[in-house]
């Protein structure tokens, strides 16, 4: 008689499983993928999804996610349509998009959404003789992935502050560098309104549509991206209920409490309601169950945008970090109970920018940027690692003489160029350069036309370290 396994060999998720005939039916696994809008979500999920269903059939696609390196995949297929309570993500719009003559890269989308896909695979060792008697050796693990803007990862803080500490914060803020010069008419206009002034409801919609012009401006001609609140950004299906027309105000220091019937007390009453109804609701609805993410970071883009936008998306990456983080008295834990996000990967996209000499530059520069941990944390907060990839491969290496010396290059078409070019990158920074290093951009990132690409799921999408990202996420799963 087989002895029986002693249950502290076993995976963690297998112990918590209710039974083997449970796991045999399937298990579920949720991949939340986030990042600053632009940052590549869209064409990550896309290219994944692609490159999973193609697996099969082209094993060499994916040979860094262990279950289809070691041969264990025995079918991926989208989950069907059902009632959803998400919106479904395009995939077979993308996928035709990219693979269109001449190809193009997804539209951009703003809300969040879904989708399923079933992986069967032949689980190893231990779990897959146990399985094996009840279910002929075959697992199927659902994995659902979701698509939502990084945006709203930065009204974590918004939770542990008043409406008053809020504005001094958010407008000091504003006060500094270029956003001083981007903010002079809000600045202008809020001198005019103090928070004691009696409330009006038109005063207060005209200080939100100057706030949030301000944000627009600042998002899509500076490339800035500490932007709060996120829902301002990215509403979302909110698009303009009422009680999101509120703004911070000048609010001296010492001021907590606005009298009844003023200015301050009308836009604390609607940011509180925006806390609890958007920002709570989001945690509490949503991200509790992503218990896998990957946040994906446009490092190359913002060092390309220059100083200011690069030390915003700092900020921000710093920001979206806290919400992986939980400490004793922390508000997500409060908020999110025994329910913890168990896996953490921050990735800088499009690395078929760079040769690949340059590519653990750029993961470092990363880790640098937003003081991410060098291994991953055991304890408390979730596991975390920081890779470089390329969702779709766009470009291929070569190497160019120049001076006498081989120097590598990366060779592509830009979007709408009658050829190919080879283009050289230069040295990615490992750490943000300091003020008097910014000056000639360091970079010249150009759009890359996507390749050739099969839009049925057989020969999958050229990508660069896309399988090694999903085994870091969800590899344990597949064992
Ligand atoms: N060359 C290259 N470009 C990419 C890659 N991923 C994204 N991009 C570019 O970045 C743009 C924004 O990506 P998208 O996925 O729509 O960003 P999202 O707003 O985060 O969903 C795309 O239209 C592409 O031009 C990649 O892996 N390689
Ligand atoms: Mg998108």
């Amino acid at each position: 008689m087989a002895r029986i396994p002693i249950v502290g060999e076993l995976p963690d998720w297998l112990s918590e499983a209710a039974n083997l005939t449970e796991l045999a039916k399937g298990s579920t696994v949720w991949l939340a993928v986030t990042g600053l809008s632009r940052a590549g979500k869209t064409v990550f999920i896309t290219s994944l999804v692609h490159n999973l269903l193609s697996a099969l059939h082209n094993p060499n696609r994916m040979p860094l996610l262990k279950a289809v390196g070691e041969g264990r995949l025995l079918a991926a297929q989208l989950e069907a349509a059902r009632a959803h309570t998400l919106p479904r993500f395009p995939y077979a719009a993308n996928i035709e998009a990219m693979a269109g003559t001449p190809s193009v890269w997804p539209e951009p989308t703003a809300d969040i959404s879904e989708i399923g896909v079933d992986i069967r695979f032949a689980p190893t060792g231990l779990v897959g003789n146990l399985l094996g008697r009840v279910s002929g050796h075959a697992a199927t693990l659902r994995l659902r992935i979701v698509d939502y803007p990084g945006e709203w990862l930065l009204d974590l803080p918004l939770l542990s502050q008043s409406y008053a500490e809020w504005s001094r914060t958010t407008l000091g803020l504003w006060k500094r560098g270029l956003r001083a010069n981007l903010a002079r008419d809000f600045f202008t206009f809020a001198a005019e309104h103090p928070a004691t002034e009696t409330g009006s409801e038109a005063v207060a919609k005209e200080a939100h549509d100057l706030y949030r012009a301000l944000l627009a401006t600042a998002r899509d001609k500076h490339g800035l991206s500490y932007l709060q609140p996120g829902r301002f950004v990215r509403p979302g299906v909110l698009a303009d209920a009422p009680y999101l027309w509120f703004a911070p105000l000048e609010v001296p220091d010492g001021v907590d409490r606005f009298a009844a019937g003023s200015l301050g007390a009308l836009m604390a009453e609607r940011y509180e309601v925006y806390k609890r109804e958007v920002v709570e609701k989001f945690y509490d609805s949503y991200f509790r169950n992503y218990a896998r993410q990957i946040v994906l970071v446009d490092v190359l883009g913002a060092l390309l945008a220059g100083r200011e936008a690069f030390e915003d998306t700092r900020l921000a990456t710093e920001a979206i970090l806290q919400s992986f983080k939980y400490g004793q008295h922390n508000i997500l834990t409060r908020l999110l109970g025994a329910s913890r996000v168990e896996k953490v990967l921050f990735a800088a996209t499009k690395a078929d920018h760079i040769p690949d000499s340059q590519r653990e530059n750029m993961s470092t520069l990363l880790r640098h940027m937003a003081a991410l941990p060098v291994l991953s944390a055991r304890g408390r907060d979730a596991d975390i690692d920081v890779m470089s990839l390329a969702s779709v491969a766009s470009t291929i290496e070569a190497t160019q003489v120049i001076d006498g010396r081989d120097v590598e290059v990366v060779v592509g078409r830009k979007v709408g160029a009658a050829k190919q070019a080879k283009f050289l990158s230069g040295e990615v920074p490992v750490r943000p350069p300091r003020p008097d290093e910014w000056g000639a951009p360091f970079l010249d990132v150009p759009v890359f036309e996507p390749p050739l690409i099969d839009p049925a799921p057989v020969d999958g999408i050229p990508h660069i370290n896309l399988d090694l990202a999903l085994d870091y996420l969800i590899g344990d799963r597949l064992q």
